[in-house]
């Protein structure tokens, strides 16, 4: 399945929380979502945005195992454009134990060929709360599967690193590590639950219409 933006990360980073704030964002009330399952099949969902965002708050048991495209529509001069934003499968480091799992990974691997640009989630206050750790920010170092993301990043013209959780203690720490380690000009700060920082988000993804 061909996609315009795919979203990835570490599990938990708030990749789903940052489809539908986007979504929000744009104005859509109702989410069309195509997913492709892990046996290679692609279905078709549809949502309310508030139902997602009620599965969403409810616990952890709607951890996302498929990749699930967003199909946002966008305005462009007098008409509208089809985007398409693929929420992925959560990223971790090591072989994990249950194999739907591993081929979700590997599926989000696949895709990040084919996008036109990929967001990277960070939750930005375990960035932050890590650095207090370290005690030491010059030789930090994120986690191992954080820094291969952003070397496969750098190779790309199109790739944008969201530092999300501003809202949370130590993300404002974990941010300024980031923009001191990567490129300015490709990373944000956001929060998928306020909000913050999708007016920049929104000049990324009009750029694909
Ligand atoms: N405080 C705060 N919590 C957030 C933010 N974004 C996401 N979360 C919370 O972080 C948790 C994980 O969010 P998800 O959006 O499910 O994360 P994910 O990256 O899609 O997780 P997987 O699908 O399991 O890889 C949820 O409890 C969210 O409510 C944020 O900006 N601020
Ligand atoms: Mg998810």
């Amino acid at each position: 399945m061909s996609t315009d933006g795919l979203v990835i990360g570490r599990t938990n980073a708030g990749k789903t929380s940052f489809c539908l704030r986007l979504a929000r964002a744009l104005g859509l009330r109702e989410l069309n979502w195509l997913v492709e399952r892990t046996d290679g099949r692609t279905e078709r969902r549809r949502m309310l945005l508030s139902e997602a965002q009620e599965i969403l708050s409810s616990g952890d048991a709607h951890q996302t195992r498929e990749l699930q495209t967003l199909i946002l529509s966008v305005p462009r001069g007098k008409s509208d454009r089809i985007i398409r934003v693929t929420d992925s499968t959560g990223l971790a480091d090591g072989l994990h134990h249950d194999a739907s799992v591993r081929r979700a990974m590997a599926q989000t691997l696949r895709s990040m060929i084919e996008a036109k640009v990929v967001f990277h989630v960070i939750d930005a206050s375990v960035v932050g709360q890590a650095l207090q750790r370290a005690g030491d920010m010059k030789g930090f170092r994120l986690n191992d599967l954080d820094e291969q993301m952003f070397a496969l990043g750098r190779s790309r013209s199109s790739y944008i690193v969201l530092a999300n959780k501003m809202d949370l203690p130590g993300a404002r720490e974990g941010y300024r590590w980031l923009r001191q380690h990567l490129d300015k000009d490709r990373i944000l700060a956001i929060s998928a639950r306020e909000g913050t920082g999708f007016q920049e988000v929104k000049r990324h993804v009009w750029r694909l219409a």
